[in-house]
């Protein structure tokens, strides 16, 4: 809206032109989240506990969560609203990826407030049913998927990293292929919140990772130059990434260790759904799979655990999946677990971003 508001006036005021550089609102866009958070997030904690949306801890998990018991959860709630805001206040608004973004958080913030709601509101024990909760994910992924395609100009082809002569184009392909990478994004990320600040840290880490991203393939001069495929418009995301990492961030004040606030169903989905578009949309699908590299390793222990131990009657590989239990009932404390995790998540990040330069 900012955007919209003073750009115009640049004839009126020089100044004004500074609203055009995506780096510039990116910037607010940060701070924009972040501030929001500081202001309203003891408030939204508040009426969380208020309406008593406190965690319920299973029996079966690690003993040193037995006393998290009553956190107020759907904090996802908070990063959520400051990510729209800051996007609404920043974003040129008339840009189809921005509201491509919008739709993927409404819908997957919505289906994980759902099942959210049933579990804590209603007492219902196990919220929406795992099938119904995955049909509502694939027909909001097919949405993104089938507006994506229809996009004029979209490029339905693969990147693959290191080799930029190797782009296989999967034509109407590529729709089944996104939706199977937004809702894995979106599951795998729900299995990595369950320590304090574990999936925020890598999430804020991946979107300050795509918001570069966007913002070299909107630009045709620097995609050229590093040979990465140019996608009009897509520097735009940049702002709404930038607004997800201000909000990461300012969620992790109060999700950091003891966290005050769990982020639920309706943020985990909401972020995985958001990675997941942001890395097609911006042509970089296989790198998410580096990018959001603990994601994947979360969501591989758990189908490795799960197929062993059906296989073997009931033997395990790790102590406890996903793979952060395993660890904790390792004796590390639960901080370190976490610290770890986020340094990983920044070397693959890093690992990623290099891959421009290997091709
Ligand atoms: C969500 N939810 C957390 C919180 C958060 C197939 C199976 C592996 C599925 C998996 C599962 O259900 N995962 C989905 C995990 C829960 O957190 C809530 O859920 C939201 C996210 N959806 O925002 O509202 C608990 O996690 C802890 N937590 C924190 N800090 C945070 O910031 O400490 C969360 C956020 C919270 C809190 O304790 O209550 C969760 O872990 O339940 N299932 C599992 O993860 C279970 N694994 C399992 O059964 N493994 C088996 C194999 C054979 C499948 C095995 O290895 O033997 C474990 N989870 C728990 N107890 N809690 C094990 C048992």
């Amino acid at each position: 809206m900012l955007y919209h508001l003073f750009y115009p006036l640049k004839t009126v005021f020089g100044g004004f032109n500074v609203f055009r550089y995506i780096t510039f609102r990116s910037i607010y866009a940060i701070l924009t989240a972040l501030i929001i958070c500081f202001l309203v997030g003891p408030w939204v904690i508040r009426q969380l506990q208020k309406y008593q949306i406190g965690q319920y801890i299973r029996e079966d998990g690690p003993a040193s969560h037995f006393s998290k018991a009553g956190t107020p959860t759907m904090g996802g709630i908070l990063i959520i609203g400051a990510t729209l805001a800051a996007t609404l206040l920043w974003a040129d608004l008339t840009n189809p990826y921005i509201w491509l973004l919008i739709f993927v958080t409404v819908g997957f913030g919505g289906i994980g407030f759902l099942d959210d709601y049933l579990k804590l509101i209603k007492k219902h024990n196990r919220g929406l049913s795992g099938r119904g909760k995955l049909a509502g994910q694939i027909v909001v992924a097919a949405v993104v998927a089938g507006w994506l395609y229809a996009l004029p100009g979209f490029d339905t082809t693969l990147t693959l990293p290191f080799f930029k002569d190797v782009r296989p184009d999967l034509g109407w392909g590529f729709i089944p292929l996104a939706i199977f990478i937004i809702v894995g994004s979106a599951n795998a990320v729900n299995l990595t919140d369950g320590l304090d600040g574990l999936a925020i840290g890598p999430v804020t880490i991946a979107a300050a990772f795509f918001m570069i991203f966007a913002y070299l393939s909107g630009n045709i001069k620097i995609a050229e130059y590093l040979q990465i495929p140019y996608v009009r418009g897509a520097g735009e995301l940049a702002i709404f990434c930038a607004a997800l990492v201000g909000a990461g961030m300012g969620f992790l004040w109060y999700n950091s260790y003891p966290a005050q606030v769990f982020m639920g169903d309706v943020g985990a989905l909401a972020l995985g759904g958001i990675l997941g578009t942001v890395a097609i949309a911006t042509k970089q699908e296989i790198l998410l799979a580096l990018v959001g590299g603990i994601f994947v390793v979360e969501a591989l222990s758990v189908i490795i655990q799960v197929t062993f131990f059906k296989v073997t009657n009931g033997r395990r590989i790790f102590r406890m999946a996903p793979i952060h239990h395993h660890y904790e009932l390792k004796g590390w404390p639960e901080p370190k677990v976490i610290v770890r995790f986020w340094i990983l998540a920044l070397i693959l990040g890093l690992l990623a971003l290099s891959t421009l330069k290997l091709r």
